[in-house]
């Protein structure tokens, strides 16, 4: 009797998306939807809700171009650019940003930036803030 062993690999394609996303299911009896938010998650979907209020403006709806992180920057971020003075400082930004070159800011490289600024905030604040 020889076992063959030789296609080892076929049987690892049976996991289908369902069972990678078993979230537990959400226990709503009425029709409400979940008012029962916690503050993180809040905040999460808030993020959220900015980045798809400026992303939409133009072009795809799933990234920011150049004018899109602009006006973006200068309604929640005003004191971020000093705009006027800087000229180039949006284009910069958006060259930093930009992780994979295609001159626009999808929401992945926007949550890094707001990431790295909520750390850069954490820090300021746990020494001491503003004198
Ligand atoms: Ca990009």
């Amino acid at each position: 009797m020889s076992r063959s062993s030789s296609h080892s690999c076929e049987g690892f394609k049976c996991l289908t998306p369902q069972q990678h996303f078993s979230l537990p299911s959400p226990q709503q009896e009425g029709g409400s939807k979940s008012s029962t938010m916690t503050e993180l998650e809040t905040a999460m979907s808030m993020i959220i809700d900015v980045f798809a209020r400026y992303s939409g403006a133009e072009g795809s709806k799933q990234s920011l171009t150049k004018g899109e992180l602009k006006t973006l920057m200068e309604k929640e971020l005003p004191g971020f650019l000093q705009t006027g003075r800087n000229k180039g400082a949006v284009d910069k930004l958006l060259k930093d940003l930009d992780a994979n070159g295609d001159a626009e800011v999808d929401f992945s490289e926007f949550i890094v930036f707001v990431a790295a600024l909520t750390s850069t905030c954490h820090k300021y604040f746990q020494q001491g803030g503003a004198k």
